[in-house]
């Protein structure tokens, strides 16, 4: 990914990420709050954005109402984040701080759970916006599994996040802040 061109006007891209039910959707509200508090402009988003075309095709594969090879479900991912790039671009440049619920680092760390090279599931993300900051919110795929709450969705199922949660590791730099739950 490219870095972004600082300067002091610029809002921040601010990504979270982690497993499913790891609580990002609470901290990203409480994030929202807390900087709106500060006097920041800021919006909350998040990928998969279900209210393009391509959002539709993906929530509907994620509803299990349609079947997509891996590698075509992991494109239309990433172009969903394509068709956003513009806009997120102009919302920084702007000064409004986006906080986003999952980037590029989910597409990777999904896709690559299911067995799809890493390298090859890289490769559509490079030339996205890169964030400022990614936290990852670190819970133990039982921990998560057991607050509840898995809606029945393709991907929300223990054994899967357990790989998903490999595939995590194998991402997380040292520029990541890690919460620990
Ligand atoms: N997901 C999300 C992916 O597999 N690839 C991606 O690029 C993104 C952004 O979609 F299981 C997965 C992660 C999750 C599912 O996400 C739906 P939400 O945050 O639960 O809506
Ligand atoms: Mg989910």
């Amino acid at each position: 990914m490219e870095s972004n061109n600082k300067s002091d006007s610029r809002g921040a891209l601010i990504v979270l990420e982690g497993l499913d039910r790891c609580g990002k959707t609470s901290q990203c509200s409480r994030l929202l709050s807390y900087l709106e508090e500060l006097g920041h402009s800021v919006e909350s988003w998040r990928f998969p954005d279900r209210n393009t075309g391509v959002g539709q095709m993906i929530s509907s594969y994620l509803t299990q109402k349609s079947q997509l090879d891996d590698h075509a479900i992991h494109l239309l991912f990433s172009a969903n984040r394509w068709e956003k790039r513009s806009l997120m671009e102009s919302k920084l440049r702007s000064n409004t701080t986006l906080i986003v619920d999952r980037y590029s680092f989910s597409g990777v760390a999904f896709s690559s759970a299911k067995g799809l090279d890493l390298d090859w599931c890289k490769a559509p993300e490079a030339g996205l916006l890169a964030p400022d900051l990614v936290v990852y919110l670190d819970i133990s795929p039982e921990k998560a599994a057991e607050r509840g709450g898995y809606g029945g969705e393709r991907y929300e199922q223990l054994e899967f996040q357990k790989k998903v949660a490999l595939s995590y590791q194998m991402l997380c730099d040292d520029t990541w802040k890690v919460m620990i739950f």
